[in-house]
């Protein structure tokens, strides 16, 4: 049985004006076996635009992969909440543990970023996780905890129903090498006490997500674990029939 309801493709630097077109038409030709389940498309900014031309199913929403942590003005390169919602964007992932490392993204910038994207009324998705030194060195939930702490430091518990937990291990990501559903689901329940003991009824509700190498063949065991809400998909998510087929592990 899955446990699993959201599920977000993460594109990153990949995809163009075709795969927008592909992938929303296989969508709109699969979602009747997916209904339900809340399915996420984060295109780069180059073809968000295009992607909100192709959207109009339910259940099928639009998202960003960055956001810059200012309401506008002077900041060559940026882009602004105001502009992700005129294209209908409703999701913004921040604090990709890819971002963390090329863009040196800290956890203090996430947190500004998680807070100008909570305000304005859209979902933060904030990603975390260790590299292999840190599990293999045991200190996996000291890691997590910290991220968790300052990333989601200064959100009132509004903000914090726009908000969503993405676990991605650093050593799972890319890398055909998953977490086992119960390495998975370990982490992902310390992160469920975690909020619940600081965010209450709203840390019991939050959407937890896995990511990191997840596939057609290995969603299902993962979303029938007891705390993972769903997937953030990065290379399944860039073949419509993959991406349809662990959609539909979510159901
Ligand atoms: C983790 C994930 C999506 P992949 O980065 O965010 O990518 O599924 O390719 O490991």
């Amino acid at each position: 049985m899955s446990n699993a309801s959201l599920v977000i493709a993460n594109w990153k630097m990949n995809g163009n004006r075709a795969l927008t077109r592909n992938m929303s038409e296989v969508l709109r030709d699969n979602q009747a076996d997916f209904k339900g389940v809340n399915v996420v498309i984060c295109p780069p900014y180059t073809l968000l635009s295009e992607m909100a031309g192709h959207i109009y199913y339910d259940d099928v929403a639009l998202g960003a992969q960055n956001v810059s942590e200012y309401e506008s003005g002077a900041h060559t390169g940026e882009v602004s909440v105001a502009m992700l919602q005129e294209l209908g964007v409703e999701y913004v992932l921040l604090g990709h543990s890819e971002r963390r490392a090329e863009q040196h993204e800290s956890d203090q910038l996430v947190a500004a970023k998680a807070a100008t994207v909570t305000q304005a009324g859209l979902t933060a998705v904030i990603c975390v996780g260790e590299d292999k030194a840190q599990r293999e060195a045991d200190n996996t939930w000291s890691v997590i905890q910290a991220q968790l702490e300052k990333s989601l430091a200064g959100l009132s518990a509004k903000q914090m129903a726009r908000v969503v937990v993405a676990y991605e291990p650093i050593w799972a990501i890319g890398t055909g090498e998953t977490a086992s559903p119960a390495q998975a689901q370990e982490v992902h329940a310390k992160i469920r006490g975690w909020l619940v003991e600081n965010y209450q009824q709203v840390g019991a509700k939050t959407p937890l997500l896995y990511g990191g190498s997840v596939k057609a063949n290995n969603a299902e065991s993962l979303f029938s674990e007891a705390d993972i809400n769903g997937g953030l998909i990065g290379g399944a998510s860039l073949n419509g029939e993959d991406f349809c087929a662990i959609c539909r592990a979510a159901k």
